[in-house]
């Protein structure tokens, strides 16, 4: 079992309807502890750029538009096994898929309004943490 750290993002269809608590709290009872957290606003080109993976997927015109749509909870997460254990507590991509209790079972939308990102690799989220914070941010 090793420490690692995971990006998660609280999107902005799940920021609007306010559930940023509700989705802390399904974070924290899984034993992720937020150790930096902030509020954003993304811009276009700031999405492209994260999500630039999935440039020639054919919904990544839909997904840049919805990450823009408002603000954005951006958080690190720590704990051991992170990465894989906030993709359980996220549940499956699409909520129809997604287990009972996860937290896109109980508050996704739809693929596209999902309400939250997380890192899927050590790779992964050693790229997209950096995008959102520096080391002064991170508080272990
Ligand atoms: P993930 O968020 O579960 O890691 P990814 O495959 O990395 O899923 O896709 C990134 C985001 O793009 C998803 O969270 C979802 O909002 C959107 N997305 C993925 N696949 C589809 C699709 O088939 N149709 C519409 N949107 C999709
Ligand atoms: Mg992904």
């Amino acid at each position: 079992m090793t420490i690692q750290q995971t990006l998660s993002i609280i999107k902005p269809d799940a920021v609007r309807r306010n559930l940023t608590g509700q989705i802390n709290a399904k974070i924290e009872e899984a034993g992720l502890r937020i150790i930096a957290q902030k509020r954003h606003r993304l811009t276009k080109e700031q999405t492209q750029a994260f999500y630039a993976v999935h440039a020639e997927r054919s919904f990544y015109e839909d997904l840049c538009n919805a990450m823009t749509l408002g603000p954005i909870i951006v958080q690190v997460l720590e704990e051991e096994e992170a990465i894989a254990k906030y993709r359980e507590v996220m549940g499956a991509t699409n909520p129809s898929n997604a287990a009972p209790e996860t937290i896109r079972y109980e508050f996704g939308e739809s693929v596209t309004f999902n309400s939250v990102h997380g890192s899927d690799a050590p790779e992964t989220a050693a790229k997209e943490i950096p995008f959102f914070f520096s080391q002064i941010e991170i508080l272990r």
